[in-house]
Protein backbone atom coordinates (compact mmCIF):
# COMPACT_ATOMS: atom_id res chain seq x y z
CA UNK A 1 0.00 0.00 0.00
CA UNK A 2 1.00 3.33 -1.22
CA UNK A 3 0.46 5.90 1.59
CA UNK A 4 -0.04 8.67 -0.74
CA UNK A 5 -2.66 5.99 -2.21
CA UNK A 6 -5.48 8.30 -0.78
CA UNK A 7 -8.18 5.40 -2.25
CA UNK A 8 -6.11 2.64 -0.86
CA UNK A 9 -5.47 4.25 2.47
CA UNK A 10 -9.10 4.93 2.83
CA UNK A 11 -10.41 1.70 1.86
CA UNK A 12 -7.73 -0.95 3.15
CA UNK A 13 -9.73 -3.04 6.06
CA UNK A 14 -8.21 -2.41 9.90
CA UNK A 15 -7.20 -6.53 9.55
CA UNK A 16 -4.90 -5.16 7.07
CA UNK A 17 -3.82 -1.68 7.89
CA UNK A 18 -3.75 -2.23 11.76
CA UNK A 19 -3.54 -5.96 12.53
CA UNK A 20 -2.45 -5.81 16.33
CA UNK A 21 -5.87 -3.44 17.25
CA UNK A 22 -7.79 -5.88 15.21
CA UNK A 23 -6.65 -8.81 17.07
CA UNK A 24 -7.33 -6.92 20.06
CA UNK A 25 -10.91 -5.82 18.89
CA UNK A 26 -11.75 -9.53 18.24
CA UNK A 27 -10.42 -10.32 21.41
CA UNK A 28 -12.29 -8.49 23.47
CA UNK A 29 -15.67 -9.07 21.52
CA UNK A 30 -15.16 -12.69 22.29
CA UNK A 31 -14.49 -11.96 26.17
CA UNK A 32 -17.60 -10.41 26.09
CA UNK A 33 -19.32 -13.07 24.26
CA UNK A 34 -17.55 -15.67 26.81
CA UNK A 35 -18.23 -14.16 30.09
CA UNK A 36 -21.07 -12.63 31.86
CA UNK A 37 -21.13 -9.51 32.12
CA UNK A 38 -22.44 -7.81 35.28
CA UNK A 39 -20.43 -4.68 36.13
CA UNK A 40 -24.04 -2.54 36.39
CA UNK A 41 -23.06 0.46 34.71
CA UNK A 42 -22.73 -1.52 31.43
CA UNK A 43 -24.29 -3.16 28.58
CA UNK A 44 -24.29 -4.49 25.38
CA UNK A 45 -25.42 -1.90 22.29
CA UNK A 46 -27.45 -2.95 19.30
CA UNK A 47 -25.45 -3.83 16.24
CA UNK A 48 -26.91 -0.66 14.61
CA UNK A 49 -25.91 1.94 17.19
CA UNK A 50 -22.52 0.29 16.53
CA UNK A 51 -22.72 0.75 12.94
CA UNK A 52 -23.74 4.57 13.95
CA UNK A 53 -20.75 4.89 15.74
CA UNK A 54 -18.39 3.57 13.12
CA UNK A 55 -19.69 5.75 10.64
CA UNK A 56 -18.42 8.92 8.57
CA UNK A 57 -20.19 11.27 10.74
CA UNK A 58 -16.83 10.84 12.91
CA UNK A 59 -15.43 12.87 10.08
CA UNK A 60 -17.69 16.28 10.82
CA UNK A 61 -17.71 19.16 12.65
CA UNK A 62 -20.66 20.55 13.60
CA UNK A 63 -19.89 23.43 16.42
CA UNK A 64 -22.94 24.76 17.48
CA UNK A 65 -26.65 23.68 17.64
CA UNK A 66 -28.88 22.33 14.80
CA UNK A 67 -29.33 24.53 11.56
CA UNK A 68 -26.90 26.92 13.78
CA UNK A 69 -23.70 25.92 13.01
CA UNK A 70 -20.32 27.26 13.10
CA UNK A 71 -18.97 25.37 9.96
CA UNK A 72 -20.55 24.23 6.37
CA UNK A 73 -21.97 21.15 5.02
CA UNK A 74 -24.11 20.47 8.70
CA UNK A 75 -27.12 19.80 6.23
CA UNK A 76 -27.25 16.19 7.04
CA UNK A 77 -25.73 15.89 10.97
CA UNK A 78 -28.44 18.92 11.42
CA UNK A 79 -31.15 16.24 10.42
CA UNK A 80 -29.44 13.34 12.69
CA UNK A 81 -29.03 15.65 15.90
CA UNK A 82 -32.99 17.01 15.02
CA UNK A 83 -34.07 13.08 15.40
CA UNK A 84 -32.15 12.39 18.48
CA UNK A 85 -33.85 15.65 20.50
CA UNK A 86 -36.98 14.75 19.05
CA UNK A 87 -36.92 10.92 19.75
CA UNK A 88 -35.24 12.24 23.79
CA UNK A 89 -38.31 14.21 23.70
CA UNK A 90 -40.64 11.39 23.58
CA UNK A 91 -38.64 8.82 25.31
CA UNK A 92 -38.76 10.88 28.81
CA UNK A 93 -40.81 13.52 27.94
CA UNK A 94 -38.64 16.55 28.81
CA UNK A 95 -39.01 20.57 27.25
CA UNK A 96 -35.55 20.58 26.50
CA UNK A 97 -32.75 18.32 25.37
CA UNK A 98 -28.97 18.73 24.93
CA UNK A 99 -27.58 15.57 23.35
CA UNK A 100 -23.91 16.90 22.75
CA UNK A 101 -22.24 16.09 26.10
CA UNK A 102 -19.03 13.82 25.30
CA UNK A 103 -20.05 11.96 28.90
CA UNK A 104 -22.06 11.64 31.80
CA UNK A 105 -19.32 13.17 33.53
CA UNK A 106 -19.42 16.31 31.34
CA UNK A 107 -22.79 16.05 31.42
CA UNK A 108 -22.78 17.13 34.86
CA UNK A 109 -20.02 19.85 34.88
CA UNK A 110 -21.77 21.87 31.67
CA UNK A 111 -24.99 21.39 34.10
CA UNK A 112 -23.10 22.88 37.07
CA UNK A 113 -21.60 25.29 35.08
CA UNK A 114 -25.02 26.60 33.66
CA UNK A 115 -27.03 27.21 37.29
CA UNK A 116 -23.84 27.61 39.85
CA UNK A 117 -20.76 30.43 39.84
CA UNK A 118 -17.77 29.01 40.91
CA UNK A 119 -18.02 28.47 45.84
CA UNK A 120 -21.51 28.25 45.22
CA UNK A 121 -22.89 25.62 47.65
CA UNK A 122 -24.18 22.28 46.83
CA UNK A 123 -25.85 19.23 48.38
CA UNK A 124 -25.33 15.89 46.77
CA UNK A 125 -25.25 11.96 47.50
CA UNK A 126 -21.89 10.80 49.17
CA UNK A 127 -19.59 8.94 47.03
CA UNK A 128 -18.88 6.58 49.95
CA UNK A 129 -22.91 5.98 50.29
CA UNK A 130 -23.11 5.45 46.65
CA UNK A 131 -23.26 8.43 45.10
CA UNK A 132 -20.46 9.88 42.21
CA UNK A 133 -17.52 11.42 41.74
CA UNK A 134 -19.02 14.08 39.64
CA UNK A 135 -20.95 15.06 42.54
CA UNK A 136 -18.50 17.25 44.85
CA UNK A 137 -15.96 14.36 45.86
CA UNK A 138 -12.74 16.62 46.63
CA UNK A 139 -10.22 15.44 44.11
CA UNK A 140 -12.97 16.13 41.29
CA UNK A 141 -13.40 18.75 39.20
CA UNK A 142 -16.97 19.14 41.09
CA UNK A 143 -15.75 19.40 44.57
CA UNK A 144 -12.42 21.54 43.72
CA UNK A 145 -15.17 24.04 42.05
CA UNK A 146 -17.70 23.80 44.08
CA UNK A 147 -18.47 23.70 47.90
CA UNK A 148 -20.26 20.45 48.09
CA UNK A 149 -21.73 19.17 50.90
CA UNK A 150 -23.00 15.22 51.64
CA UNK A 151 -25.83 13.76 52.26
CA UNK A 152 -25.87 9.78 53.06
CA UNK A 153 -28.10 6.52 53.82
CA UNK A 154 -29.06 5.52 57.33
CA UNK A 155 -26.89 3.11 58.93
CA UNK A 156 -29.95 1.16 60.17
CA UNK A 157 -31.40 0.21 56.55
CA UNK A 158 -28.88 1.95 54.11
CA UNK A 159 -31.98 3.81 52.34
CA UNK A 160 -31.04 7.30 51.44
CA UNK A 161 -31.90 9.45 54.62
CA UNK A 162 -34.07 12.22 53.71
CA UNK A 163 -34.18 13.27 57.48
CA UNK A 164 -30.42 14.31 56.95
CA UNK A 165 -31.12 15.53 52.98
CA UNK A 166 -33.96 17.91 54.74
CA UNK A 167 -31.69 18.89 57.58
CA UNK A 168 -28.63 19.81 55.60
CA UNK A 169 -30.32 21.82 53.35
CA UNK A 170 -31.86 23.67 55.81
CA UNK A 171 -28.51 24.23 57.37
CA UNK A 172 -26.72 24.92 54.96
CA UNK A 173 -29.02 26.30 52.17
CA UNK A 174 -27.56 25.07 49.31
CA UNK A 175 -28.12 26.51 45.64
CA UNK A 176 -28.21 23.14 44.19
CA UNK A 177 -29.40 20.00 45.14
CA UNK A 178 -27.94 16.75 43.23
CA UNK A 179 -30.11 13.21 43.68
CA UNK A 180 -28.85 10.13 41.87
CA UNK A 181 -26.68 7.47 42.64
CA UNK A 182 -23.80 4.93 40.78
CA UNK A 183 -24.50 2.38 43.92
CA UNK A 184 -27.60 1.92 45.27
CA UNK A 185 -30.53 -0.61 44.63
CA UNK A 186 -33.22 1.08 45.89
CA UNK A 187 -35.97 3.65 44.20
CA UNK A 188 -34.70 7.11 44.38
CA UNK A 189 -38.10 9.23 45.94
CA UNK A 190 -37.32 12.50 43.77
CA UNK A 191 -40.57 13.91 44.58
CA UNK A 192 -39.53 13.69 48.07
CA UNK A 193 -36.20 15.87 47.08
CA UNK A 194 -38.11 18.17 44.90
CA UNK A 195 -39.72 19.24 48.34
CA UNK A 196 -37.10 19.65 50.20
CA UNK A 197 -35.58 22.12 47.26
CA UNK A 198 -38.71 23.74 46.66
CA UNK A 199 -38.65 24.48 51.16
CA UNK A 200 -34.91 25.82 50.82
CA UNK A 201 -35.18 27.79 47.29
CA UNK A 202 -32.95 25.23 45.81
CA UNK A 203 -32.86 24.39 42.68
CA UNK A 204 -33.11 20.28 41.70
CA UNK A 205 -30.91 18.06 39.56
CA UNK A 206 -31.09 14.59 39.37
CA UNK A 207 -28.42 12.07 37.58
CA UNK A 208 -30.22 9.22 36.43
CA UNK A 209 -27.12 7.69 34.67
CA UNK A 210 -27.80 4.34 36.48
CA UNK A 211 -31.19 3.88 35.80
CA UNK A 212 -32.40 5.96 33.31
CA UNK A 213 -33.42 2.57 30.83
CA UNK A 214 -35.81 1.95 33.60
CA UNK A 215 -36.84 5.35 34.12
CA UNK A 216 -37.46 4.98 29.97
CA UNK A 217 -38.96 1.45 30.25
CA UNK A 218 -41.47 2.75 33.02
CA UNK A 219 -40.16 0.69 35.44
CA UNK A 220 -38.66 3.34 37.75
CA UNK A 221 -40.19 6.69 38.83
CA UNK A 222 -39.24 9.52 36.31
CA UNK A 223 -37.31 12.67 37.30
CA UNK A 224 -38.40 14.45 34.32
CA UNK A 225 -41.01 16.72 35.10
CA UNK A 226 -39.82 17.02 38.78
CA UNK A 227 -36.17 18.25 38.79
CA UNK A 228 -35.13 21.37 37.25
CA UNK A 229 -31.97 19.62 35.22
CA UNK A 230 -31.70 15.91 34.88
CA UNK A 231 -28.29 14.19 33.36
CA UNK A 232 -27.60 10.54 31.84
CA UNK A 233 -25.38 8.53 30.39
CA UNK A 234 -26.78 6.68 27.64
CA UNK A 235 -24.61 3.05 27.89
CA UNK A 236 -25.88 2.33 31.20
CA UNK A 237 -29.46 0.50 31.51
CA UNK A 238 -30.16 2.81 28.27
CA UNK A 239 -27.91 0.83 26.39
CA UNK A 240 -26.82 3.57 23.66
CA UNK A 241 -23.72 4.32 22.33
CA UNK A 242 -21.21 5.67 26.06
CA UNK A 243 -22.32 9.46 25.74
CA UNK A 244 -23.79 11.98 28.07
CA UNK A 245 -27.28 13.90 27.59
CA UNK A 246 -28.89 16.88 29.79
CA UNK A 247 -32.82 17.56 29.83
CA UNK A 248 -33.99 20.33 31.61
CA UNK A 249 -36.86 22.89 31.71
CA UNK A 250 -37.32 25.32 28.58
CA UNK A 251 -36.74 28.46 30.88
CA UNK A 252 -32.92 26.82 31.53
CA UNK A 253 -32.53 25.84 27.60
CA UNK A 254 -30.39 28.29 26.72
CA UNK A 255 -28.21 28.31 29.75
CA UNK A 256 -27.33 24.88 29.27
CA UNK A 257 -26.95 24.64 25.76
CA UNK A 258 -24.19 27.60 26.17
CA UNK A 259 -22.74 25.61 29.58
CA UNK A 260 -21.80 22.54 27.00
CA UNK A 261 -21.03 24.68 23.81
CA UNK A 262 -19.32 27.09 24.01
CA UNK A 263 -18.41 26.40 27.63
CA UNK A 264 -17.10 22.73 27.97
CA UNK A 265 -16.63 21.37 24.85
CA UNK A 266 -15.17 22.16 21.36
CA UNK A 267 -17.10 19.90 18.18
CA UNK A 268 -19.50 17.44 19.00
CA UNK A 269 -18.90 13.49 18.60
CA UNK A 270 -21.79 13.34 15.89
CA UNK A 271 -21.79 9.65 14.95
CA UNK A 272 -21.82 9.34 18.59
CA UNK A 273 -25.16 11.65 18.53
CA UNK A 274 -26.27 9.32 15.66
CA UNK A 275 -25.75 6.21 17.85
CA UNK A 276 -28.19 7.69 20.52
CA UNK A 277 -30.77 8.83 17.70
CA UNK A 278 -31.07 4.83 17.15
CA UNK A 279 -30.68 4.27 20.89
CA UNK A 280 -33.97 6.63 21.95
CA UNK A 281 -35.41 5.00 18.52
CA UNK A 282 -35.13 1.17 20.28
CA UNK A 283 -36.33 2.16 23.35
CA UNK A 284 -39.29 3.70 22.06
CA UNK A 285 -40.44 0.33 21.65
CA UNK A 286 -42.17 -2.46 23.14
CA UNK A 287 -39.34 -4.92 23.55
CA UNK A 288 -37.60 -2.21 25.13
CA UNK A 289 -40.10 -1.49 27.91
CA UNK A 290 -40.37 -5.37 28.39
CA UNK A 291 -36.48 -5.21 28.49
CA UNK A 292 -36.69 -3.37 31.51
CA UNK A 293 -38.80 -4.94 33.23
CA UNK A 294 -37.06 -8.30 32.67
CA UNK A 295 -34.38 -6.13 34.46
CA UNK A 296 -36.29 -5.83 37.70
CA UNK A 297 -37.55 -9.53 37.74
CA UNK A 298 -34.20 -10.62 37.04
CA UNK A 299 -32.10 -8.34 39.45
CA UNK A 300 -35.01 -9.77 42.21
CA UNK A 301 -34.32 -13.34 40.92
CA UNK A 302 -30.91 -12.81 41.49
CA UNK A 303 -31.09 -10.96 44.75
CA UNK A 304 -33.23 -14.16 46.19
CA UNK A 305 -31.34 -16.65 45.19
CA UNK A 306 -27.88 -14.42 46.90
CA UNK A 307 -29.71 -14.22 49.68
CA UNK A 308 -30.74 -18.18 49.78
CA UNK A 309 -26.97 -18.56 49.36
CA UNK A 310 -26.07 -16.95 52.13
CA UNK A 311 -24.46 -14.15 50.40
CA UNK A 312 -25.68 -10.91 52.21
CA UNK A 313 -26.69 -7.41 50.27
CA UNK A 314 -26.91 -3.85 51.17
CA UNK A 315 -30.82 -3.31 52.17
CA UNK A 316 -31.35 -7.03 52.26
CA UNK A 317 -32.38 -6.57 48.41
CA UNK A 318 -33.18 -4.69 45.32
CA UNK A 319 -35.85 -2.59 43.50
CA UNK A 320 -33.83 -1.69 40.54
CA UNK A 321 -31.20 -3.23 38.59
CA UNK A 322 -28.03 -4.05 40.36
CA UNK A 323 -27.47 -5.57 43.98
CA UNK A 324 -24.56 -4.79 46.48
CA UNK A 325 -23.28 -7.31 47.61
CA UNK A 326 -22.16 -6.69 51.75
CA UNK A 327 -18.92 -8.61 52.43
CA UNK A 328 -18.10 -6.42 55.98
CA UNK A 329 -19.08 -9.42 57.81
CA UNK A 330 -16.81 -11.65 55.68
CA UNK A 331 -12.90 -12.37 55.39
CA UNK A 332 -12.73 -11.71 51.71
CA UNK A 333 -12.78 -7.85 50.38
CA UNK A 334 -14.39 -6.55 47.37
CA UNK A 335 -11.43 -6.45 45.77
CA UNK A 336 -10.57 -10.47 46.72
CA UNK A 337 -14.47 -11.68 45.28
CA UNK A 338 -13.77 -9.62 42.05
CA UNK A 339 -10.84 -11.59 41.30
CA UNK A 340 -12.93 -14.67 42.86
CA UNK A 341 -15.99 -14.07 40.15
CA UNK A 342 -13.44 -13.29 37.01
CA UNK A 343 -11.74 -16.56 37.61
CA UNK A 344 -16.11 -18.01 37.59
CA UNK A 345 -16.36 -16.28 34.22
CA UNK A 346 -18.51 -13.37 35.85
CA UNK A 347 -17.31 -10.01 35.59
CA UNK A 348 -18.26 -7.82 38.26
CA UNK A 349 -16.78 -4.36 40.45
CA UNK A 350 -15.71 -4.13 43.79
CA UNK A 351 -17.80 -1.59 45.53
CA UNK A 352 -17.39 0.54 48.79
CA UNK A 353 -20.65 -0.27 50.87
CA UNK A 354 -22.06 2.22 53.25
CA UNK A 355 -20.03 2.45 56.37
CA UNK A 356 -17.21 0.47 54.79
CA UNK A 357 -13.85 0.33 56.85
CA UNK A 358 -11.85 -1.04 53.84
CA UNK A 359 -10.29 1.59 51.41
CA UNK A 360 -11.63 2.62 48.54
CA UNK A 361 -9.15 -0.31 46.89
CA UNK A 362 -9.84 -2.56 49.03
CA UNK A 363 -13.70 -2.40 49.87
CA UNK A 364 -15.70 -4.67 51.71
CA UNK A 365 -18.51 -4.84 48.54
CA UNK A 366 -19.37 -6.46 45.19
CA UNK A 367 -21.63 -3.66 42.65
CA UNK A 368 -23.53 -6.48 40.30
CA UNK A 369 -26.12 -5.32 37.74
CA UNK A 370 -28.38 -6.97 35.05
CA UNK A 371 -28.95 -4.74 32.25
CA UNK A 372 -26.51 -6.38 30.26
CA UNK A 373 -27.32 -9.74 30.54
CA UNK A 374 -30.44 -9.26 30.00
CA UNK A 375 -30.04 -7.53 26.99
CA UNK A 376 -28.28 -10.74 25.71
CA UNK A 377 -31.53 -12.48 26.67
CA UNK A 378 -31.05 -13.97 30.19
CA UNK A 379 -34.11 -14.09 31.89
CA UNK A 380 -34.80 -15.84 35.53
CA UNK A 381 -33.87 -19.65 35.53
CA UNK A 382 -30.30 -18.38 34.04
CA UNK A 383 -30.32 -15.43 36.75
CA UNK A 384 -31.00 -17.99 39.39
CA UNK A 385 -28.07 -20.37 38.16
CA UNK A 386 -26.15 -17.51 38.22
CA UNK A 387 -26.98 -16.62 41.92
CA UNK A 388 -25.57 -20.29 42.84
CA UNK A 389 -22.60 -19.93 41.13
CA UNK A 390 -21.43 -16.82 42.87
CA UNK A 391 -22.78 -18.11 46.18
CA UNK A 392 -20.47 -20.91 45.61
CA UNK A 393 -17.29 -19.04 44.49
CA UNK A 394 -17.63 -17.08 47.41
CA UNK A 395 -17.25 -19.73 49.61
CA UNK A 396 -14.41 -19.28 52.11
CA UNK A 397 -12.43 -21.44 50.38
CA UNK A 398 -12.90 -22.39 46.79
CA UNK A 399 -10.90 -25.59 45.60
CA UNK A 400 -9.34 -25.24 42.11
CA UNK A 401 -11.21 -27.42 41.03
CA UNK A 402 -14.13 -25.93 42.12
CA UNK A 403 -13.26 -22.46 40.18
CA UNK A 404 -12.49 -24.62 37.10
CA UNK A 405 -16.79 -26.26 37.32
CA UNK A 406 -18.15 -22.53 38.41
CA UNK A 407 -16.00 -21.03 35.16
CA UNK A 408 -17.77 -23.94 33.02
CA UNK A 409 -21.23 -23.48 34.10
CA UNK A 410 -20.70 -19.26 33.62
CA UNK A 411 -19.23 -20.75 30.09
CA UNK A 412 -22.56 -22.69 29.46
CA UNK A 413 -24.69 -20.21 30.34
CA UNK A 414 -23.35 -17.59 27.38
CA UNK A 415 -22.65 -19.92 25.15
CA UNK A 416 -26.61 -20.07 25.11
CA UNK A 417 -26.62 -16.61 24.51
CA UNK A 418 -24.85 -16.11 21.28
CA UNK A 419 -23.21 -12.11 21.38
CA UNK A 420 -22.82 -9.72 18.39
CA UNK A 421 -22.58 -13.57 16.04
CA UNK A 422 -22.46 -11.27 12.81
CA UNK A 423 -19.20 -9.14 14.26
CA UNK A 424 -17.80 -12.57 15.68
CA UNK A 425 -18.01 -14.49 12.04
CA UNK A 426 -16.27 -12.05 9.96
CA UNK A 427 -12.99 -11.52 9.59
CA UNK A 428 -13.11 -8.00 10.85
CA UNK A 429 -14.48 -6.59 14.34
CA UNK A 430 -16.94 -3.07 13.23
N1 LIG B 1 -18.25 4.64 36.31
C1 LIG B 1 -19.69 4.63 36.34
C2 LIG B 1 -20.22 3.47 37.10
O1 LIG B 1 -19.63 2.41 36.98
O2 LIG B 1 -21.22 3.58 37.76
C3 LIG B 1 -20.22 5.89 36.84
O3 LIG B 1 -19.68 6.91 36.07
Amino acid sequence: MSFADETSYLSQDISEVDPDIARLLRAEAERQAETLEMIASENFTSHAVLQAVGSVLTNKYAEGLPHRRYYGGCEVVDQVEDLAIERAKQVFGCEHVNVQPHSGATANEAAYQAVLAPGDRVLAMALAHGGHLSHGLKVNFSGRLYEFHHYGVRREDCRIDMEQVARLARELRPKLIVAGASAYPRIIDFRAFREIADEVGALLMVDMAHIAGLVAGGVHPTPVGIADIVTSTLHKSLGGPRAGMIMCRADLASAIDRAVFPGLQGGPLMHVIAGKAVAFGHALTDEFHERQRQVVRNTAVLAEGLLDGGVALVTGGTDNHLVLVDLSTTELTGADAEVRLDRAGITVNKNGIPFDERPPTVTSGLRIGTPALTTRGLKEPEMAEIARIIGAALQPEVPENDMTALRERSRAVSERFPLYPRLLSGSAIA
